[in-house]
């Protein structure tokens, strides 16, 4: 009896709750805690953020695999990376942070050289969520009103985090009041060797993209879906990502590194592979999966060492990748993207999945 009721538990894992401080402004925080029989992840109030996940790796030996900080003031100081964030309302950059709609124009703060960022300077990754338990899980809510940041509607977001065995899924919905504009995505830092083992140069990754979104020196899409075939940027085939990244390449060159979107193959709203690491170290494998368009890899290129990790190690450069599932970056300015318009009355649904598996 007590046998059957131990694994009954394993298999359905447990949520558990508890305070993780006072915001600056004396918010109350709050911290889940999601276990399974293969990953424990955490996740808290404060931008909706993935805070640890901890994962064996080939002999068994548990670490956490995503960067971040062991207290709330270290994530509410470092203003720059995004660690674990749901960012929002809009992921990723918006030429001038100007966007056109139904004839009227928008201005979001440019918080990124002359570009908006990631929502802009006060985006959904620096605000407090409500939370609530849900089978396997929890669900956070943010309620972003008319005029925030400067984009249009009310804008209800609802992020459903829920651990199956060995897989992370992320649901997301939004609608709003007011024809308005949404990208909302995740942006942890993996490191499947584990905190404070250094680099990812040496992980393989494989994104499954024939075409790539080229940038301008402010990182804005030029607009051409440009073919991966015969670049730096062909990760059809399972290649280390520190290879090609000082490859004599004038895209590389403009990002430092990898800081692009990849165009995957396959529809948009369909589930489908977008990439797959493996860190030939310890064996660890991040797979994931993702109802979205496109997908910004991210090779942590501007990770300065300016902020420490709960170790006491710098975070610096390539520490962390992001695999950002996402739609491509300053689609409002480019009609032949696929859309991220919202109306009232729609609601706008995607599914991303990180599955953490080990290989000999
Ligand atoms: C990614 C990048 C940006 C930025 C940020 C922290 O989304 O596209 O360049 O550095 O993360």
């Amino acid at each position: 009896m007590l046998l059957s009721m131990t694994t009954a538990m394993a298999a359905h894992g447990s949520v558990t709750k508890a305070g993780f401080g006072k915001t600056s402004d004396g918010t109350e925080v709050d911290i889940y805690t999601l276990k399974s029989d293969a990953v424990e992840a955490r996740i808290m109030t404060y931008g909706a953020r993935i805070v640890s996940i901890k994962t064996a790796d080939r002999n068994g030996k548990v670490a956490d695999v995503v960067l971040g900080y062991d207290s709330l003031a270290g994530y509410q100081a470092d203003t720059k990376t995004y660690f674990g964030a749901v960012v929002g309302r809009y992921g990723n950059r918006i030429a001038h942070g100007e966007f056109k709609l139904d004839g009227k124009t928008y201005q979001i703060p440019k918080n990124n050289g002359e570009n908006s960022l990631h929502g802009g300077t006060l985006g959904f990754d620096r605000l407090v969520w409500k939370a609530r338990e849900i089978p396997e899980g929890v669900e956070m809510t943010l309620v972003s009103k008319d005029g925030d940041q400067g984009y249009p509607g009310t804008l209800t977001a609802h992020v459903r985090y829920t651990l199956h065995h060995n897989a992370l899924r992320i649901d997301y919905s939004a609608s709003t009041d007011k024809d308005t504009v949404v990208n909302l995505t995740n942006h942890s830092y993996f490191n499947l060797g584990g905190l404070g083992s250094g680099t990812i140069l040496k992980d393989e990754i494989t994104i499954v993209a024939d075409k790539y979104t080229p940038v301008d020196k402010g990182l804005i899409p030029t607009g051409e879906l440009a073919p991966v075939e015969g670049t730096p940027f062909d990760f059809r085939k399972s290649t280390a990502i520190g290879k090609r990244i000082n490859d004599d390449d004038a895209q590389l060159k403009i990002a430092g590194g990898y800081d692009h979107n990849w165009v995957l193959r396959g529809s948009n709203g369909e589930v489908k592979t977008a990439a797959r690491v493996h860190d030939p170290a310890t064996g660890r494998v991040l797979t994931v999966t993702t109802t979205e368009p496109g997908v910004q890899f991210y090779a942590g290129v501007s990770l300065d060492g300016s902020f420490k990790g709960p170790g006491g190690w710098t975070y610096a450069k390539n520490m962390g990748l992001c695999l950002e599932t996402q739609h491509f970056p300053d689609s409002p300015n480019h009609p032949s993207f696929p859309t991220t318009e919202l109306k009232p009355g729609e609601m706008r649904h995607s599914m991303t999945t990180f599955t953490f598996t080990t290989e000999k």
